[in-house]
């Protein structure tokens, strides 16, 4: 277990992702925030407590591997990169410039991102090959795949669900989104997804529940699930949609849009606690 103080620290950590992810957005005029806010706190949970990973080395062969596949999220991945060292922070605020390393969705080019991704779906079965992978080669490399719930209407999600338990990957964890929008509005409205866990564990998946703002319990699920052998683990995370920004929250509109100037100042001042 964590203590308090580290739980804080990430906590503190989270909070700084957040103000990066309004910053570079803001800048760049476009992009999402509201599945980026989401994430956050897992991600910083992930990159600084749980993955074996170093930043510089990038290509590492047994470093964990993170795939994030709905890779509109990049905002948040790419803040996580910059605090861990992969990059200068100062390329968060060249975002979807023409020729940036940071590009509107990940890209290889970008230290720290071995897949391109954008096109939703597709991540699982990714990450699969990646468990499988690391299997053939007798690597102890886990694999953590981010996907978002209305990405896991995709059919080929559970093409890939059905295959990882079949080759009982317990090196792969899933880390679902579970913010109740995706981009036409509520994914319970535009195609239900429930009963999540029971269809998951119908899939051979071993399955936690939480809630995906909670830190300590960010923590403990990421590592129950290293203990779980023969079956891929599924962390249901549940969370709010733009969290940390009040205007944002669960609002559809900020899934994909950039703030203002107004609403960038008013933002900050949220997340500072100003
Ligand atoms: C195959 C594919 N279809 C459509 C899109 C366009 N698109 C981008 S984000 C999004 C909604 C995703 O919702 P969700 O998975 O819930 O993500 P989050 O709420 O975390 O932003 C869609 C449909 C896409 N990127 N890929
Ligand atoms: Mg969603």
């Amino acid at each position: 277990m964590l203590d308090n103080k580290k739980i804080a620290e990430l906590e503190e950590k989270a909070q700084e992702i957040r103000i990066m992810i309004i910053k570079m957005l803001a800048r760049a005029g476009s992009g999402h925030p509201g599945g980026s806010l989401s994430s956050a706190d897992f991600l910083t949970c992930l990159y600084f407590s749980v993955m074996r990973h170093n930043p510089r080395d990038p290509d590492w062969p047994d470093r964990d591997r993170f795939h994030l596949s709905k890779g509109h999220c990049c905002p948040v991945l790419y803040s996580v990169l910059a605090e861990a060292g992969y990059f200068p922070k100062s390329e968060l605020l060249n975002l979807r410039k023409f020729g940036a390393m940071l590009q509107g969705h990940p890209d290889r080019h970008t230290p720290g991102v071995d897949v391109c991704s954008g096109s939703l779906g597709q991540g699982l079965s990714v990450a699969l090959g990646m468990s499988l992978a690391a299997k053939i080669d007798k690597k102890d490399y886990r694999v953590y795949c981010l996907m978002g719930d209305g990405e896991i209407q995709e059919g080929n999600i559970w093409e890939a669900a059905m295959a990882a338990a079949h080759y009982k990957c317990d090196n792969l964890c899933a880390i679902l989104d579970y913010n109740g929008f995706q981009i036409d509005g509520r994914v319970a409205d535009v195609m239900a997804i429930e009963p999540l866990a029971d269809k998951w564990r119908a899939f051979g998946w071993y399955v936690i529940e939480l809630d995906g703002h909670n830190m300590a319990a960010i923590y403990k699920a990421l590592n129950t699930a290293k203990k779980i052998k023969e079956k891929p683990t599924i962390l249901i995370a549940k969370t709010i949609k733009g969290k940390g920004v009040s205007f944002m929250e669960n609002v559809v509109d900020f899934h994909g849009r950039a703030p203002s100037e107004d609403e960038t100042k008013l933002a900050l001042k949220e997340l500072k606690g100003e």
